[in-house]
């Protein structure tokens, strides 16, 4: 009967230690989220290699607004003010070319693979 209750109690913590090790909703596979800074007038990094899904967030360190805008106007942050965040969903995939509206000599890349 000791015994019994003995190996009952370990069942117990057993259960408990694996419910605490159970994880939480599992990551969507390989989703990702890519920080950019614009910073002295300049895409930090300027080349960024990310898969099709993956999130893209430019994060305006200057203090005036900019833009991520696509080559071919394909995609669009809008303006970016001084401290705020942009954020794409890049879903196309090849090469990416971007840039400033505001200071067009501001430019980035992001090369874009299959998932
Ligand atoms: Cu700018």
């Amino acid at each position: 009967m000791r015994i019994w209750n003995g190996m009952g109690m370990l069942a117990v913590a057993l259960l408990l230690v694996g419910s605490a090790s159970v994880p939480g909703p599992v990551p969507t596979a390989s989703a990702r989220k890519h920080v950019i800074e614009m910073k002295g007038f300049e895409y930090r990094p300027a080349n960024l290699r990310a898969q099709a899904g993956d999130t893209i967030e430019w994060v305006n360190r200057d203090a005036p607004p900019h833009t991520a805008t696509a080559d071919n106007r394909d995609w669009d942050t809008g303006n970016i003010a001084a401290g705020a965040v942009g954020t794409i969903v890049i879903r196309k995939v090849g090469e990416h070319g971007y840039f400033c509206i505001l200071h067009p000599t501001m430019r980035g890349k992001l090369t874009v693979t299959a998932k």
